[in-house]
């Protein structure tokens, strides 16, 4: 029966991909299959009168977009779904009756009555075509939850217009009509069950339709950064701030970020993503990502006036991708300067395929306007959110470790290692020069002696032919070799080590000793709050990320570094393993590939006060050679 099905649906999707236009290649669906959803009646609706602040909002913005994603063979690559019409009770998850009645009216207004209706919101526009293309706004990205919820497909983008984010209960706003996000969240919890929600809002402007709709529903978890100078930018809101949090039982399920600065940045993005969304949102653990995708963050946007080049939109995509299984839907909201929008589309779509993401550009140091909004906004959510508890709990305390004790956290490794065994290593060599010359992009080795193996592998990666700047991140007990710790070209990493004897600190040498270090809860707050943000400032040719013997972590987590350090790195990653289990090893060679990982990150464990506060000196005392690691001013 169960067999029938799904050959029903196999038949069905292939048989609407072979429609889609100019659709010859198809990929199969399947679990880890993208979805992309597209349809020309969504380009029907145009501005019809001479309004400025409206006239950015064109059908061009989806026949460009999706000119360049044929044009780059990523159209092809994805499993095309149909779009559809929503119907009026979908519609109503999110929006009164009344405000249905009155969209569904302007299909036969005039042009001066369908502007004299437009005249009662905030910069709007309607058109005869309005509610279909809106109705198919929602339709479509309904069609792509549903696959993705359905195990049709493992991920998808739907590019749709009109945009949603800003459509509330009883008004449109903002170029937005039905709020498509927020109705398919509605969905998503009431016909597949859904209790965890996550919707991020990278859109440049604040969500406040999608705020408001969930401001009191803890299931959904509503991130949004946006520009806001200090409330003098549209919508010049007091509840886009950072200290709005959400109210009764969604208290601390709304995150805003706002952006007091135009300019921002690559590093500026990525920060936010590093400590402040990516810690509640594996604290919250969604079972489905809905990613508000408005491309006005962009680079060149008019609206936006930021500096977030197109593969930045790769890096965040990369990093939401371990959520929920690999579960993300990406949405069209804004992006109106259409070149910035294809391009930063086809960074999302490409990573949503796995490909490797290219090379985040530019200074990897956040500037201090955003780090004042991370500041705040970690400050805000502290009291709702173990994962940034520990940041409240210094403040209290007004400092911090001893002098001793702090030593004890941030020690360096002496140890030296011979290389032995030399022979045995051949085949890691092998496999180390591959990627080095840039035959195979990542590798697995599995060393009976992890220590030695690193040794040898830190060496030949930094020979003439090598990396020039090479990431070892070294976890359990394993000997560091002392040569190569003020090597220039070398960081290295420890976790979960044994307690080095004293050395002179150096930048390139960052050690968190003892067994805890490796526990769940203290190795996902490492992997936000240390780990990646030395990876991003740092910004290796190479990551080598060697697993001691019984190194404490468990598979997931393994799977999820993996996955993560893609991102600073290009992908170019060696993991080395002492005898590991074979599940391991499978389920590491999946990561590499770029499968989502096999089930969500499950509860969440916090560190231990006396972990996390360890963790926190240690981040503290190290941001000044990696500015990505800051969190604050000063
Ligand atoms: N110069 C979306 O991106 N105009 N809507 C603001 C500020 C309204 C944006 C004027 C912008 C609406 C989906
Ligand atoms: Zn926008």
């Amino acid at each position: 029966m169960r067999g029938r099905r799904e050959a029903a649906r196999t038949r069905r999707l292939r048989s609407s991909a072979a429609r889609g236009p100019g659709m010859a290649e198809n990929r199969p669906p399947g679990p880890q299959a993208t979805a992309l959803i597209y349809d020309e009646n969504m380009t029907r609706v145009r501005l019809l009168w001479d309004d400025p602040e409206c006239a950015i909002e064109g059908p061009e913005r989806l026949t460009a977009t999706y000119a360049k994603l044929c044009h780059r063979g990523l159209a092809q690559r994805c499993v095309r779904l149909p779009a559809r019409e929503a119907t009026e009770e979908e519609l109503e998850l999110v929006h009164s009756p009344e405000y249905v009645a009155v969209v569904k009216g302007t299909q036969t207004m005039s042009k001066e009555e369908l502007q004299t209706l437009a005249e009662q919101y905030d910069a709007v526009y309607f058109h005869p075509s309005t509610f279909p293309c809106a109705r198919m706004a929602v339709g479509a990205t309904l069609q792509l939850v549903d696959a993705v919820l359905t195990g049709a497909v493992g991920n998808g983008m739907a590019l749709v217009r009109p945009p949603g984010h800003h459509s509330q209960r009883d008004a449109a706003n903002g170029f937005c009509v039905f709020n498509n996000v927020a109705i398919a969240a509605e969905h998503a919890k009431r016909s597949h069950g859904l209790q965890r929600i996550l919707i991020v809002d990278w859109d440049i402007h604040h969500g406040q339709g999608t705020q408001r709709v969930f401001e009191n529903d803890p299931s959904v978890l509503y991130f949004s950064w946006h520009r806001y100078e200090h409330q003098s930018f549209w919508p010049r809101l007091r509840e886009s701030d950072y200290d709005v949090v959400g109210q009764g039982p969604g208290r601390g399920f709304t995150v805003n970020v706002p952006w007091n600065k135009v300019g921002m940045r690559n590093a500026d993005y990525v920060s936010v993503f590093l400590h402040v969304l990516l810690p509640l949102a594996i604290e919250f653990d969604p079972e489905l990502v809905l990613v508000s995708a408005g491309f006005d963050s962009g680079i060149g946007d008019p609206e936006g006036q930021m500096q977030a080049t197109p593969e930045c939109f790769a890096h965040l995509t990369l990093l939401l991708l371990p959520l929920a299984r690999g579960r993300l839907c990406a949405v069209l909201e804004g992006g109106y300067h259409l070149q910035s929008l294809a391009e930063c589309v086809c960074l999302t779509l490409q990573t949503l395929l796995g490909d490797p993401v290219p090379a985040l550009s530019g200074d990897p140091a956040p500037c201090l306007s955003s780090l004042e909004s991370i500041q705040n906004v970690r400050a805000a959510h502290a009291p709702h959110w173990a994962s940034l508890r520990h940041e409240a709990l210094l403040q209290e305390e007004g400092a911090t470790l001893g002098e001793e004790e702090a030593a004890m956290w941030s020690r360096l490794d002496s140890a030296f290692v011979q290389d032995q065994a030399l022979a045995a290593l051949g085949k890691l060599l092998a496999l180390l020069d591959k990627i080095l010359t840039g035959q195979i992009r990542a590798g697995i080795a599995v060393s009976p002696t992890a220590s030695a193996a690193m040794a040898v592998a830190v060496r030949r990666g930094l020979l003439s032919c090598g990396a020039q700047r090479l990431l070892c991140v070294a976890i359990g007990d394993l000997d560091i070799p002392e040569d190569l710790r003020d090597n220039g070209r070398v960081v290295l990493l420890n976790m979960g080590g044994k307690e080095q004897p004293e050395a002179a600190p150096s930048p390139m040498c960052i050690h968190l000793g003892g067994r805890e270090a490796t526990e769940p809860g203290t190795f996902l707050l490492a992997l936000t709050s240390l780990i990646l943000p030395v990876a991003y400032s740092f910004q290796p040719e190479l990551v080598l990320v060697v697993l001691g013997p019984d190194c404490g972590l468990r598979s997931l987590d393994v799977e999820l570094l993996t996955r993560l350090l893609q991102g600073p790195v290009g992908g170019r990653m060696l993991l080395l393993l002492q005898n590991p289990e074979l599940p391991l090893v499978e389920a590491l060679a999946w990561a590499l590939a770029g499968r989502a990982l096999p089930s969500t990150l499950g509860p969440f464990f916090s560190a231990s006060p006396k972990q996390a506060l360890a963790l926190t000196h240690l981040c503290r005392q190290r941001q000044l050679d990696w500015p990505m690691l800051q969190v604050s001013v000063t």
